[in-house]
């Protein structure tokens, strides 16, 4: 049985408190700067999906703004499986956060000494409900555009959000489901915290890593998918009128899993609801995140 979301205990540096218990300091940098890295993550039936690759993605983020992770790979993982033991989870949303540790008023990373660890396991939650999956996601086209690759770039996973909260507040402002972010040079990069693909003739189309995506692992897999069952991925620049006129298209992430979008500016795409194509590499997906080859199992 899963614990309720009251008992929970959440991991920081090697302890483990009960929700309400669980803090960190206002003076440490995540908190006064964004200033750290995190990962969300998913388990599926007792595995951790794409343990690995998320691990990866942390110490590469880590590594990037020069944090030393004050733990092994090994042992993140094996605090990650820990912290879902400790919760009874089987199905969970893990938050990976790596802060820069306490420091002082300015924003001088070397007056951090260390590092802070929390993990966070929660119950399965679904982002968007089961509705939105068969119809669709409405989604706008934001004005606010992603950091550029030489600027605070989100191939790096920081704790630096802010260019993606101001595109949701767009959205939730005329209420749709999502905002779609633009790259600096107007071509289409992703959602606030999700990958898009566009099928046209049968063929897949994904912005490549230079609009300043974060190369998602859901995105990775959902490529892989698509060759497997005979459908040609191509990464390269596309524009908001080659969404309009797509036969299908949909977003990838770890919370939204794999999101078909309805309208873009009030602007139908292909017949309004999920597509044949979409939905062929759903249930795909959808197999494979329960195949307990494609992670860690918990327990
Ligand atoms: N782009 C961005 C900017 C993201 O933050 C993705 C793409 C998809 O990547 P993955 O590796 O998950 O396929 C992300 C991931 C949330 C939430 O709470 C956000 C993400 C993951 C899980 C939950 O909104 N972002």
């Amino acid at each position: 049985m899963s614990t309720s979301k009251d008992d929970l205990l959440v991991y920081i540096d090697g302890k483990y408190y009960p929700k309400d218990e669980a803090k960190i300091s206002v003076f440490d940098h995540g908190f006064l700067y964004g200033d750290g890295v995190f990962e969300g993550i998913r388990a599926y039936n007792g595995v951790v999906f794409k343990l690995k690759e998320h691990i990866d993605r942390l110490y590469n983020s880590a590594h990037a703004i020069m944090l030393d992770i004050p733990l092994t790979k090994d042992e993140m993982i094996e605090a990650v499986l820990e912290t879902l033991r400790k919760n009874n989870l089987r199905d969970a949303y893990i938050r990976l956060v790596v802060t820069r540790g306490i420091g002082d008023l300015g924003l001088d990373p070397r007056k951090c000494s260390k590092p802070s660890v929390v993990i966070i396991a929660v119950p399965m939650l679904s982002l968007y409900d089961e509705e939105k999956r068969k119809k669709g996601i409405s989604m706008i086209v934001s004005w606010i555009r992603r950091d550029p690759v030489d600027a605070t770039s989100h191939e790096i996973k920081s704790l630096n959000y802010l260019n993606s909260i101001l595109a949701k507040i767009e959205a939730n402002n005329v209420g749709a489901d999502e905002a779609l972010i633009l790259d600096i040079n107007g071509y289409i990069c992703e959602a606030t915290g999700e990958n898009i693909f566009i099928v046209k003739d049968g063929k897949l189309y994904t912005p490549p890593r230079s609009s300043g995506a974060l190369p998602g692992i859901t995105a990775s897999v959902i490529k892989k998918i698509a060759v497997k069952l005979g459908y040609k991925v191509i990464e390269r620049n596309l524009t908001v009128a080659e969404l309009y006129s797509a036969d299908e298209a949909f977003l990838t992430g770890t919370g939204a899993e794999i999101m078909p979008i309805r309208e873009v500016n009030k602007r139908r795409i292909g017949e309004g609801r999920i597509g044949p194509i979409t939905e062929k590499i759903l249930e795909e997906f959808m197999k494979i995140v329960r195949d307990p080859k494609e992670g860690i199992p918990i327990y």
